[in-house]
């Protein structure tokens, strides 16, 4: 719309007073009433040609008088029972034998009236044809087809020339999405219409009150007159008449559109408009109050099951997009790293949220999927959309219209869906989809909304509503919320996944010595309580002269021989023998199913294998073990650790290089350097240790 050359300003539109027009349409009458003293307050003008009572006399007279205490009482009662929505309440026979439909609302203080003439066509409805056509909806299995059926039903049982189903999208433009028409009429099927068509606040009407009908474009008004004192001279709010006189502007829509009259149903998804049926008709028709009670029932089907449907078509989309969500959310906690499971399932990643490109990152790490933008646009994308808080996923469908200077977007990053990762600064995966070029077919040019008449002061609807195309470039397609809510799972499921691993290593270092990489000794005493009742035999193995070497050498040098050591006694024992560093230069093995030769011949490897001279950073060092072995047939409460610790004691003491078997009377010899705890002795004591008296081996 301009506005005397300006640019269009829908706010224009908003400000008309749709509500309260101060006027009705002329196939009826309307009188109000005020609710306190019954005596009324307001008259159409054509009261006289609808009631036989002129306007001016009824004004101020108890309504009772004018209508009959009967239909009084179901006014009164009417008001009583609380609802807003017109209603029947009866009939009112005019003095030359017309029959007159009473039909009662609600505003502020009134009780008002819409006085209509009983008219041939309003029984015209074939008996249960109204039942049949809403039983045909309950066959829909999408909205589309629920539309087809219901603009189907409409005009069979009210024959307009041309129904429609106009279903409002995000942005508040309308699509005809089902029509069915007189032959001879030109289609207007799949046209769009701009949102400035139908302005917000008749979008609010259309939710509050079901049904609207305009009985012939070009009538005249019919202004109200009010009683002066018992009109309170606020502008009565007429949103529940059926004879509310409509926005001139909207007329002359109409006529400009060829229509004569119209028949309008808002379709409701909860509390937001969906969008309407309208019945159009080329000459002047008028919708009684059957037609609009079948109008409004009709409307009322659709429109819970068009939520209904609207459920159905989400989840079913939710459900295949779910399918690829689990099978994604199990990958990554399969693989090394997140990143290496990421890697593993990279079609997954795009086909959850139907994209061609992803962008993960992830620690520090980038990885690309599919065609992703060139890396200096996307950053600069990326940037634009500031710091979003984690899980908080945003999707833009105009990337490339927001950034005209970065052309080099078109092609594989007009769109984009991003989630912020919980993990950390910068962490976040970035979805792609390239331009989706559309032809949109308008009811005329969307951009003539509409002109500033200076002559009248109103707006002048666009006259033409010839097919206008528009190429629509710049934009993916749209991101579904389905698709949103699949990205922020994901999000979690990455959240959760990471605690998880997080906890993983962390057990993982309590239980290793980050050194050499062996088991430490927490493990060992997990693996030895577990392992309770078997047999076990333990070597404890103290490195003679690592001391030196760490002294003369340097620790670096120390640390590579511990290192060196620990590779060769992984090499040396059999695979499912457990090797631990306990700390310092002290190791364990434990090892299952191996009797006294067994457990005395692998020392004996071992202390060979350690006796030969290690290289280590280019250094020969020289050391050798001294070895401690204790065998029990039932670890149970026993410490093995400690009675192999004692014969490690001797064997050192015995001068290195050696190994010798815990015997009770190492307990004895060694007093002076270990102290044994009461179990200790107990259990040598009880003899639970195997007994073996002499030095096997030695130097
Ligand atoms: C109302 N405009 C409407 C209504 C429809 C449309 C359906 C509801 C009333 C009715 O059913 O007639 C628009 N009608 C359409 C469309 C199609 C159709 C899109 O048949 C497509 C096939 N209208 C304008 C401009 C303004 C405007 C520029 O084009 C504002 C300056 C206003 N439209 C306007 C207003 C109403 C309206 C104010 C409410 C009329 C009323 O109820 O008083």
């Amino acid at each position: 719309m301009t506005i005397s050359g300006g640019t269009f300003d829908p706010s224009i539109c908003e400000m008309e007073p749709i509500a309260t027009p101060g006027a009705i349409q002329p196939h009826g009458a309307l009188m109000t009433a005020r609710a306190d003293s019954g005596r009324v307050a307001h008259a159409s003008v054509n009261l006289g040609e609808i009631l036989g009572l002129p306007a001016a006399s009824v004004l101020g007279a108890p309504i009772g008088e004018v209508i009959g205490r009967v239909n009084e009482i179901l006014l009164r009662e009417a008001r009583r029972s609380g609802s807003e929505t017109p209603e029947t309440i009866g009939s009112f026979r005019r003095s030359d034998g017309q029959l007159l439909h009473l039909h009662a609302f609600q505003s502020g203080d009134y009780m008002c009236l819409d006085i209509e003439p009983v008219r041939d066509e309003d029984g015209r409805l074939p008996p249960g044809a109204r039942q049949s056509v809403i039983e045909t909806f309950s066959s829909a299995m999408t909205q589309v087809e629920l539309c087809e059926l219901a603009v189907h039903g409409l005009q069979l049982v009210l024959g307009y020339d041309r129904v429609m189903a106009y279903r409002f999208g995000a942005d508040g433009h309308g699509e005809v999405i089902a029509e069915r028409r007189r032959q001879d009429l030109e289609p207007y099927l799949g046209l769009h219409y701009p949102a400035s068509d139908i302005p917000q606040i008749a979008r609010a009407l259309y939710l509050r009150q079901r049904v609207g009908a305009i009985a012939d474009a070009c009538y005249r008004p019919v202004p109200l007159l009010g009683h002066p004192e018992l009109d309170d001279g606020k502008p009565l709010d007429l949103t529940h008449s059926s004879l509310r006189s409509v926005s001139p502007i909207h007329l002359d829509y109409m006529q400009n559109m060829h229509t004569a009259a119209s028949l309008t149903i808002g379709l409701a998804d909860g509390d937001r408009l969906w969008g309407m049926l309208v019945c159009h008709n080329t000459t002047p028709r008028i919708a009684g109050p059957e037609w609009r009670a079948t109008a409004g029932m009709i409307g009322q089907v659709v429109s819970l099951l068009l939520s209904r449907l609207g459920e159905v078509e989400n989840a079913a989309e939710t459900l295949a997009r779910q399918s690829t969500l689990s099978t994604l959310v199990e990958r990554l906690s399969t693989g090394d790293t997140l990143a290496a499971a990421f890697v593993a399932a990279d079609q997954l990643i795009l086909d959850l949220v139907g994209a061609s490109a992803a962008v993960v990152r992830l620690a520090g790490q980038e990885l690309h999927f599919g065609r992703t933008p060139p890396v200096d646009a996307m950053q600069k994308v990326l940037d634009s959309l500031g710091r979003p808080s984690p899980l908080e996923v945003l999707s833009l469908d105009d990337v490339t219209l927001r950034h005209p200077e970065l052309p080099e977007l078109l092609a594989a990053g007009s769109g984009i869906l991003l989630l912020p990762l919980t993990s950390g600064d910068g962490d976040l995966i970035a979805w792609f989809r390239p331009e989706h070029v559309q032809t949109i077919t308008w009811g005329g040019n969307p951009a003539e909304h509409g002109t500033w008449n200076p002559a009248t002061q109103r707006m002048r609807p666009r006259a033409s509503f010839d097919a206008w195309k528009e190429t629509v470039t710049g934009r993916s397609l749209p991101w579904t919320s389905a698709e949103r809510n699949c990205a922020r799972e994901l999000g979690e499921a990455i959240a959760a996944e990471m605690a998880q691993r997080t906890r993983a290593e962390l057990a993982r270092l309590r239980h290793y010595d980050p050194l050499t990489g062996l088991a430490n000794r927490s493990y060992l005493q997990e693996r030895l309580a577990q392992d309770g009742q078997s047999a076990a035999a333990l070597l404890f193995i103290d490195l003679d002269r690592f001391k030196a070497v760490n002294d003369s050498m340097g620790h670096g040098v120390g640390d590579g021989l511990l290192i060196e050591v620990a590779r060769s006694l992984v090499a040396t024992v059999r695979p499912h023998d457990l090797v631990v560093r306990l700390g310092g230069d002290e190791f364990v093995v434990l090892c299952h199913r191996l009797d006294a030769a067994g457990i005395v011949s692998l020392a004996e490897r071992l202390r060979q294998v350690l006796e030969q001279p290690f290289e280590v950073a280019g250094r020969k060092c020289h050391i050798s073990a001294s070895i401690g072995i204790a065998m029990a047939d039932s670890i149970g409460d026993l410490d093995l650790v400690r009675a192999a610790d004692i014969a490690m004691y001797a064997a050192k003491k015995n001068g290195g290089n050696r190994g010798e078997l815990f015997r009770p009377s190492l307990y004895e010899e060694t007093t002076q350097l270990v102290e044994l705890d009461n179990d200790m002795r107990g259990a040598i004591e009880s003899e639970q240790f195997h007994l073996v008296y002499q030095p096997i081996f030695a130097l």
